[in-house]
């Protein structure tokens, strides 16, 4: 990829900057710990976030004392405290769905429009590896479970909100001779999945170079699809997880409008940098709130803990236009 930037260094740092400037951290970070959790939990994080009832919504990655998740429910009036943790645990495997055996990871949440209803994407961990699994609501209490959609080695996968010309898009994340990239596939009914495509690459020699999976579900906005990744890079002293971001067409969501050279958010507090896998920030939800243009990210910090920042959304998409076109 040659970029306009390389040719004139003093914009390419101006651009940098504000990357480096989109994302604030919530001051009371973090905002869940394994500690407030009402029973033994070996950690809290990678939570998918929606709203529900005006609240939000968060259902949290819950790792047991064998090491195993379920997904368990936080809500709260304002996104940021008074989390109200539910009892007991929201989702956990069902020994009907073999492919569960090994528990429930990191889910994305979507409101269906065309089928009114929530659409839970979730890592399912088989004895064949992991793989994504769907599950429905309408109210974050039952459930109706559709089973695998793509076969292992697949995770960070989420459902396009809207139909795109009449058919479900699913961006996931399969492990393809080794190569981590981040694919489009469609579907007609949620059950036959095919017309494949790779979207987003890895990037040789960059940050993103070693995986690139989604992190939080597609927003919608008025110039496309506002999708926030995670790159891997893998150094000598383990990988490091940071954030970019896309810019989808609405709809034709396999094509990319735009694509960050520069992560925009990356392990830098202490809770991101030290914890039971440091030097990851892992965001899996995203609320708008369209009246004040806030955009709020939840996101597992080291693996343990759950944190929050916040953008302005137009900023986002004020940098995005700056950023090149194409994958
Ligand atoms: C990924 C997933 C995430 C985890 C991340 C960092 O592969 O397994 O659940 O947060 O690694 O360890």
């Amino acid at each position: 990829m040659t970029h306009p930037h390389y040719q004139d260094w003093e914009a390419m740092l101006a651009h940098h900057e504000q990357a480096q400037g989109l994302f604030t951290r919530y001051e009371h970070n973090p905002i869940l710990r394994p500690e407030d959790w009402p029973y033994p939990a070996n950690s809290v994080f990678n939570p998918g976030a929606t709203t529900v009832d005006g609240e939000t919504l968060l259902l949290v990655r819950v790792e047991d004392l064998r090491g195993f998740s379920h997904l368990t429910a936080a809500r709260s009036k304002d996104g940021r405290t008074d989390w109200r943790i539910a009892p007991q645990p929201t989702l956990v495997p069902d020994i009907e769905f073999q492919e569960e055996q090994w528990g429930l990871e990191d889910p994305r949440i979507v409101w269906l429009t065309d089928r009114k209803e929530y659409a839970i994407t979730y890592v399912s961990f088989s004895r064949g590896g992991p793989l994504v699994s769907l599950a429905t609501t309408l109210d974050f209490r039952s459930f109706r479970r559709y089973g695998p959609l793509v076969p292992p080695e697949d995770k960070d996968a989420s459902l396009v909100p809207h139909l795109c010309k009449g058919r479900y898009a699913l961006i996931h994340r399969p492990i393809i001779r080794g190569e981590a990239h981040i694919w489009i596939s469609f579907s007609p009914d949620l059950k036959h999945w095919g017309d494949h495509r790779v979207l987003l690459p890895t990037r040789p020699g960059w940050w993103d170079n070693h995986k690139v999976g989604l992190a939080t579900q597609p927003i919608e906005t008025p110039e496309g699809w506002l999708i926030l990744y995670h790159g891997v890079r893998v150094t000598g002293s383990g990988s490091i997880y940071r954030l970019g971001l896309a810019l989808l067409d609405l709809e034709e969501p396999w094509k990319i409008i735009r694509r960050s050279p520069a992560w925009v958010f990356g392990p830098h507090a202490e809770y991101e940098r030290v914890g039971d896998v440091d030097d990851v920030v892992f965001p899996t939800g995203a609320v708008v709130d369209r009246d004040t243009d806030e955009l709020r990210i939840y996101y597992g910090a080291a693996d343990d803990k759950v944190a929050l920042a916040t953008a302005k959304l137009s900023e986002v998409l004020d940098y995005l236009r700056g950023c090149p076109d194409g994958p």
